[in-house]
């Protein structure tokens, strides 16, 4: 037991190695091993089953038992959220963006949707098969005016920042920005909706260990509402704008798929978000990785983004990968073993470590 969590905690750094060791000795000092921490305030627990209705503050650790635990969070984790043993379902829901206030002057925008996964939170699956949910609430409305509305708030971002780590298992770990708000209304019209949030920005998702695991990442959609207005907003969210994605150690390797948001329907400056963003590192895994990304809809009826724009890396590693990209702008080593690279739209730039080049349709 203590070796495997040990390994298991390598990864993520000796310092932590050492928190928790040292928090696991001053727990069984002060009470019985099966007790656990006191939960963050907003929490309950009943057996394996865990709600949290306002996150877990930074500083905090919700643990989970060892069995299989639901544990539902509404609200941002900025603290540490860890599943333990046994086949946890995890879910963490940014709280939504408050509305802008009627009346106000000037009119007010809806407020920008909460993060699920904040800047120095962790959540750690731990041992067993994980589904870990990540979604970032939706912006909220903007307030009405008789002449000038306000914008919709854009969604939130599924993790921003912070460390997400399924551990050993198969896990399911899906990651998704908040939607785009509506705007308010005037006499004239809607005011610009907002856009849909990145499914990532910052920080860093471990896939798997062990066992071929799945991460699915989707930045949020924009808006449907149409706008008179000449600012409009409703873009998709990226899938990730800027972070690590990591395969991990799975010597059977991982399936990553990352989609944009849809735009919405205007006609001005609504984009489809991208799938991996130019400051994103991707990282396979030493086995077979199967990697998709794509762009979201355009729903204003122009071209749709890429899949992939000029990521600071991106590297299959070993093993028989396969990569599929919508759209590229970005160079791609797809490493060791015998690999294929299949595009649509722009074909970017995959190096000589991929043997297999084909354009699908
Ligand atoms: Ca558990
Ligand atoms: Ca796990």
């Amino acid at each position: 037991m203590t070796d495997k969590r040990l390994t298991k905690r390598q990864r993520i750094g000796v310092a932590h190695v050492a928190a928790v060791v040292s928090l696991a000795a001053a727990h069984l000092a002060l009470a019985p091993p099966s007790a656990h921490a006191a939960d963050p305030a907003g929490c309950t627990r009943s057996g394996d089953r865990i709600t949290c209705t306002n996150g877990v503050p930074k500083g905090q650790t919700l643990t989970g038992t060892s069995g299989d635990d639901t544990i539902e969070i509404t609200g941002a984790v900025y603290g540490t959220v860890e599943g333990g043993d046994g086949n946890d379902t995890i879910t963490v829901t940014g709280r939504d963006g408050a509305p802008g206030a009627h009346g106000s002057s000037p009119t007010q925008s809806g407020g920008r949707g909460e993060s699920a996964l904040g800047s120095g939170g962790q959540l750690l699956g731990g041992d067993g098969h994980d589904i870990i949910t990540l979604t970032g609430g939706n912006g909220g409305r903007g307030a009405d005016g008789e002449y000038s509305p306000a914008k919709g708030g854009h969604g939130g971002r599924g993790i921003k920042g912070g460390v997400v780590d399924g551990g050993r298992g198969i896990n399911q770990i899906t990651v998704r920005g908040g939607n785009g708000g509506p705007g308010g209304t005037s006499k004239k019209g809607p005011a610009g909706p907002g856009g849909g949030g990145p499914g990532m920005e910052g920080g860093r998702v471990i896939v798997g260990v062990d066992q071929h695991s799945s991460l699915v990442i989707e930045g949020g959609d924009g808006d449907e509402q149409l706008s008179n207005g000449p600012e409009f907003h409703g873009s998709g969210g990226p899938a990730v704008a800027y972070g690590t994605v990591e395969g991990g150690a799975a010597p059977e390797g991982v399936s990553i798929r990352a989609t944009g948001g849809d735009s919405g329907r205007g006609t001005r400056g609504a984009a489809g978000g991208v799938g991996l963003g130019y400051g994103t590192r991707l990282i396979g895994t030493p086995g077979d990785d199967e990697i998709t990304l794509e762009s979201g809809m355009n729903r204003s009826g122009g071209p749709r983004a890429a899949g992939l724009v000029l990521p600071k890396s991106f590297d299959a590693k070993a093993g028989n990968d396969t990569i599929t990209v919508h759209g590229s702008t970005g160079f791609v080593k797809c490493g060791a073993g015998e690999d294929t690279y299949n595009y649509t739209g722009r074909r970017g730039f995959p190096d000589r470590t991929c043997e297999h080049i084909n354009r699908i349709q």
